[in-house]
């Protein structure tokens, strides 16, 4: 065997045990009680947790964006990842207005192949909805890419909901699933312009641009269409509680509707907005009050949020200081690809989920709904050895120095984390290791991915 984890704890997202894993060619090929067997490389986690990585839907690595270009590379936001435990991203290929599918996937490869540090999969960003585009998707799905995002908002992005519609429908036909960025962009657009016109242009009034009611009218609506067209839909970073009351109620009816929150939203309210930092966490959605803050919890408990995603998209301090005197020029964006699993393990740690659940709303079910399952997301016979030792005691301290990607900030600075990853493996190989980097960009591989 290349590599022994002994008398570990396993966690699955529904069980946990103990038991031995081993390791042969990337690959998980036995789990038993005591395996007996020679290993290259034997771990003893005894009093530890043997875990899947995580895997991260939701990263904007090298995006570029507003004149700039979102801080991480690939290398640095992979390697930032696995010392933080998540062993797989799904970054979006943004679609130039003219182009392909494919070819738009083909063309980030090429970017993100040498850089790599941990395996990749993308959403195809679509801007140019057309005819050929809406053909394509067969294409895409025969390239290991079946999953598209849609902005309502954004100039250049956005498309409106008669686009919504026919790409509902043609994802229904070719077992394809859209996510959507939900926004009402005209709301956002006047209350906009009406706070600049009287001077408010603080950090603040990020927040009163975009309150609740912004995101609770665009969920509404796409989830009607998703409805109409009997089209499974992926809601892309929720931040609000009435959001997920819209998302809830249709899950109820017993639509296939996912929601996924970041855990920016579960751990901070829109008072950020009033710190002498608060550009730091302008982001879109805006994080909202305390009581959205709650029922986003409330919604990963009931099982009506299905995923955990960063929407990692950081910006250096001083482009975040370009909108100090007017809150509309600051680059839109946060960072957590290195906080997101231990923050949501360390909340398993203090009991406001299972281990069981952070597993699956940070790895069964992100493979599972973007169609990479039982590859990924799970330990398994069969399945990659993407896994996590876990000790559940470590405190770990976060601060911009401790942590491995290019920003010179993170929001997550003075966060204290309950348990921490000790060591991160991606299909075997050491990553990660308390507190050092261990892998090497290139590494990492495209995952195809397969819906049906
Ligand atoms: N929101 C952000 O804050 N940044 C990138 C894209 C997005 O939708
Ligand atoms: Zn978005
Ligand atoms: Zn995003």
């Amino acid at each position: 065997m290349d590599l022994i984890i002994k008398n570990g704890t396993i966690i699955t997202a529904s069980e946990s045990y103990k038991a031995d894993v081993a390791v042969k060619n990337g690959k998980i090929v036995m789990i038993s009680e005591n395996v007996q067997t020679e290993g290259e490389r034997v771990v003893d986690a005894a009093g530890k947790l043997v875990l899947p990585g995580a895997i991260d839907a939701h990263v904007h690595l090298e995006l570029p964006v507003g004149g700039t270009i979102s801080a991480d590379s690939y290398e640095s936001g992979t390697r930032a990842a696995a010392c933080g435990g998540t062993t797989m991203i799904i970054d979006f290929a943004t679609q130039e207005k003219g182009m392909g599918l494919v070819e738009t996937v083909q063309d980030r490869l090429r970017h993100i192949e040498p850089q790599a540090c941990i395996d990749y999969s993308f959403h195809v960003a679509i801007s140019d909805l057309n005819p050929e585009v809406l053909e394509e998707f067969e294409a895409s799905v025969r390239f290991g890419i079946p999953s598209f995002k849609l902005y309502m908002v954004y100039k250049d992005m956005m498309v409106d909901d008669g686009e919504i519609a026919d790409a509902l429908q043609r994802s229904k036909e070719t077992g394809t699933l859209i996510a959507v960025h939900a926004e009402n962009p005209y709301l956002i657009e006047r209350r906009t312009r009406r706070l600049l016109a009287e001077g408010k242009t603080g950090a603040w009034y990020h927040y009163e641009s975009r309150p609740e009611f912004v995101e609770v009218d665009a969920v509404r609506r796409v989830v009607y269409l998703a409805k109409i067209f009997g089209a499974p839909l992926y809601i892309v970073h929720l931040s609000s509680r009435e959001g997920l009351d819209e998302v809830t109620k249709a899950r109820d009816e017993g639509l296939e509707i996912y929601a996924e929150t970041c855990p920016h939203y579960l751990n901070l309210t829109n008072e950020v907005y009033k710190r002498e930092d608060g550009r730091n966490f302008v982001c879109s959605p805006s994080i909202k009050g305390e009581d959205s803050r709650k029922a986003l919890w409330e919604g990963l408990r009931r099982g009506d949020i299905s995923t955990v995603a960063t929407d990692h998209c950081p910006f250096k301090s001083y482009e975040k200081d370009w909108g100090k005197e007017d809150f509309t020029k600051i680059p839109n964006g946060c960072m957590g690809i290195e906080n997101m699993y231990p923050y949501m393990l360390s909340e398993a740690s203090k009991g406001s989920i299972t281990f069981n659940k952070a597993v699956e709303v940070c790895c069964t079910n992100v493979a599972r709904i973007f169609g990479c399952a039982p590859q990924k997301g799970t330990i398994a016979v069969g399945s990659d050895a993407d896994i996590v030792i876990y000790d559940p005691k470590k405190k770990f301290v976060v601060s911009s120095k401790n942590m491995h990607s290019d920003v010179d900030y993170t929001i997550w600075e003075n966060c204290v984390m309950t348990g921490y990853p000790v060591m991160t493996f991606s299909r075997g190989k050491l990553v990660y290791e308390e507190g050092s980097f261990k892998g090497n960009p290139g590494w990492g591989k495209f995952v195809k991915r397969y819906r049906k």
